[in-house]
């Protein structure tokens, strides 16, 4: 029998893949939030769910340690997705990259006059070519989370990161300024294990692949 292995990461990505596993026939045993566990079992004996941070999941699948995964277009994108299949969106998880910047900011006069623009966030790639796009000189500053905070204290003038409902920036007094990309997670797929385990992989992705389009069907009507 082939044993599979599924990547996922606590949080949303996991509460929303649920859903669409037990669209497949996969029930996990135990919920991560409350067992503590980073292995997993299922309802079937022979697919095992691993529990990773959202940016490790494309590292796990890359290197099989993971068969398939689930991970954000922001973490493919930035990291790149070299050596992994990216079969399906799941249409869930979703948001938008944005650059936001404190409301009293004059972005656009800022970025009109050619001022170098300070930017922090998490995403060094797609921030720098975002501005490089836009012929606009920027110094990008690293971050891991909590990007909202760093205009607020001058460390920057501007932030790019997700935004879903806008309340986190509202909270905290910045606004959207401009919409660099739609973000869904993705299911993604080991390339080995697809072509040595295609036989229990592919009905998976296919069942996968009609709960996202029934899901899609409920939405729409
Ligand atoms: O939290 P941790 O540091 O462990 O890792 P992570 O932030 O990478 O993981 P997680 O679980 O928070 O996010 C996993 C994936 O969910 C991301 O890679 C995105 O693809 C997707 N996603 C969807 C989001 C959001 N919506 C989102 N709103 N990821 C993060 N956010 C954050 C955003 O960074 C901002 O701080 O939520 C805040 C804004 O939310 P609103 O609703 O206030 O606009
Ligand atoms: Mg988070």
């Amino acid at each position: 029998m082939n044993r599979i292995t599924i990547a996922l990461s606590k949080g949303r990505i996991f509460t929303e893949t649920l859903p669409l596993l037990a669209a497949a026939g996969i029930r996990p045993l135990e919920d991560p939030e409350s067992s503590r566990k980073l292995i997993i079992g299922t309802n079937r004996s022979d697919v095992t769910i691993i529990i990773v941070r959202a940016s490790d999941v494309p590292t796990y699948v890359r290197h099989g340690a993971a068969d398939l995964g689930v991970a954000g277009k922001d973490v493919l994108y930035e990291q790149g997705a070299e050596g992994v299949y990216q079969p399906l969106d799941l249409k869930i998880a979703r948001c938008t990259m944005m650059v936001a910047v404190p409301a009293q900011f004059d972005y656009v006069n800022a970025v009109r006059q050619g001022a170098r623009l300070r930017v922090a966030t998490k995403y060094l790639k797609t921030a720098r070519e975002h501005f490089a796009e836009k012929g606009v000189h920027v110094d990008l500053i690293k971050l891991y989370g909590s990007m909202e905070l760093a205009p607020l204290v001058g460390l920057a003038d501007a932030i790019v990161d997700l935004v879903s409902t806008g309340s986190t920036l509202r909270a905290n007094h910045l606004v959207a300024v401009e919409d660099i990309m739609p973000i869904s997670a993705r299911l993604i797929v080991n390339q080995a294990a697809l072509k040595l385990k295609g036989a229990a992989i592919q009905p998976l992705i296919e069942a996968v692949a009609r709960a996202v389009q029934g899901e899609e069907a409920d939405v729409a009507s």
